[in-house]
């Protein structure tokens, strides 16, 4: 036989109190669960992301340093009477580069994870591949490979890890020595000074 409890009673209120702090508890719950959920899958999107600039930095930088070492060397191998093949000679073959001594002794290189000029691995970038290759270029169109030497080779540097590329520079190099100047060019005039008044007058 049930009993009925009056509307107003204390007992009820604490009962009815009770059973809404449940629902409320139940509800936080799921609300803390939603948050975290949103939480880790932020900061695991922020984490990612600094991953990614923080490699693309370093790829850019790797590509960087290896044109910067290649400008420093002659346009074409100052000891060897046979020129136009691309890659490095016969006896700069496994020299890591350390005996490079051309610009397009590079074509072919590759190296994971990348090294220096030594051949001592560069461990901050252990998980990046960086490779070269060296082209002919077109005297029109650097974008355009040639078979032959019109004056123009294109370095193009790829780092990239795994099958990802991060950074990608073409650079292009000029055989000074093979550019010619226009002769059709109308040659500048010399410019006639004034007449010296001997008061030795620094600025004249
Ligand atoms: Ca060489």
């Amino acid at each position: 036989m049930s009993k009925l409890i009056p509307r107003n009673s204390n007992i009820r209120r604490k009962l009815v109190g009770t059973g809404l702090s449940y629902v409320e508890v139940l509800l936080a719950s799921v609300i803390m669960a939603v948050l975290l959920v949103s939480a880790v899958r932020i900061f695991g999107n922020i984490g990612r992301s600094s991953r990614m600039v923080a490699d693309q930095d370093s790829a850019a930088r790797l590509a960087l340093e290896m044109i910067q070492e290649i400008k420093q060397l002659p346009y074409k191998d100052p000891a060897s009477a046979i020129q136009g093949d691309l890659g490095p000679e016969t006896d700069e073959k496994g020299s890591y580069r350390s005996l490079f001594d051309d610009v397009d002794d590079y074509h072919g290189w590759s190296a994971s994870p990348p090294q220096d000029r030594t051949g001592e691995d560069l461990i901050p970038y252990s998980h990046l591949t960086r490779n070269v290759k060296v082209y002919f270029a077109d005297a029109g169109n650097f974008k355009q490979p040639v078979l032959s030497d019109e004056g123009f080779k294109a370095v193009a540097i790829t780092i990239s890890q795994a099958d990802k590329t991060l950074a990608q520079q073409t650079y292009v190099i000029a055989d000074v020595a093979q550019i010619t100047i226009d002769k059709s060019l109308p040659t500048p005039k010399p410019t006639s000074l004034p007449p010296d008044d001997g008061d030795n007058d620094i600025n004249e």
